[in-house]
């Protein structure tokens, strides 16, 4: 099964889950967070509020991801992940980036989830640089797929141009057609 690649809203998508690019404490901000929030309802941010904080503030560390309902949204679940903010890239962002993608592949296939669908994850505010985390975004669903015997439909949504035309040259370059 290919890798999809699709420009619009994240929020429009009946996926059994979305990927919603947070920040460690789960209570929202801007960006595709402020727009699922938006699009899901009060329901979302009250689920998150009721998961357990690891240390303050701190609700889902960097790099891993958890589950919630999706409330109003046509998606049957959000995946909620923190990519890594983008200093140098001598501070394991690849790898945490990495983890990202990996782990909410890996939570999907627990619940038995066949179809995902990702944000372009650290890109935003958190300042990733576009190829690069196209890049690892195409590796890892890639890797994931040829690795697994279970179809996943893996769709990485781009809000703009320029994100899916990184999308299209990391696959090209990974010898797939978009
Ligand atoms: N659908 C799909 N993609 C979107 C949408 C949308 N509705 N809206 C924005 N994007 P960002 P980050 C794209 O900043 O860099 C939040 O405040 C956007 O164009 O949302 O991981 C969180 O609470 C970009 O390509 O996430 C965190 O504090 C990509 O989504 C922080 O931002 C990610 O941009 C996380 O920063």
């Amino acid at each position: 099964m290919k890798i999809e690649v699709w420009q619009g809203d994240i929020t429009a998508l009946a996926v059994d889950a979305i990927v919603n690019a947070a920040n460690e404490s789960l209570l929202g901000g801007g960006g595709v967070d402020g727009a699922i929030h938006r699009a899901a309802g009060p329901g979302l941010l009250a689920e998150c509020e009721r998961l357990p904080e690891l240390r303050p503030g701190v609700r889902c560390p960097t790099g891993e991801v958890r589950a919630t309902g999706a409330y109003a949204l046509p998606a049957r679940h959000v995946l909620h992940t923190v990519g890594p903010v983008w200093h140098d890239g001598q501070r394991d962002e690849p790898a945490l980036l990495a983890n990202c993608y990996w782990k909410s592949l890996q939570l999907a296939e627990s619940l038995n989830l066949q179809s995902i669908a990702f944000p372009a994850i650290s890109c935003g505010v958190y300042g990733y640089p576009l190829y690069q985390a196209a890049q690892i975004a195409v590796t890892e669903t890639l890797a994931w797929q040829r690795s697994h015997a279970q179809p996943m439909r893996i769709v990485l949504v781009a809000f703009n141009t320029a994100t899916a035309k990184a999308y299209q040259q990391a696959l090209s370059a990974a010898g797939q057609v978009a």
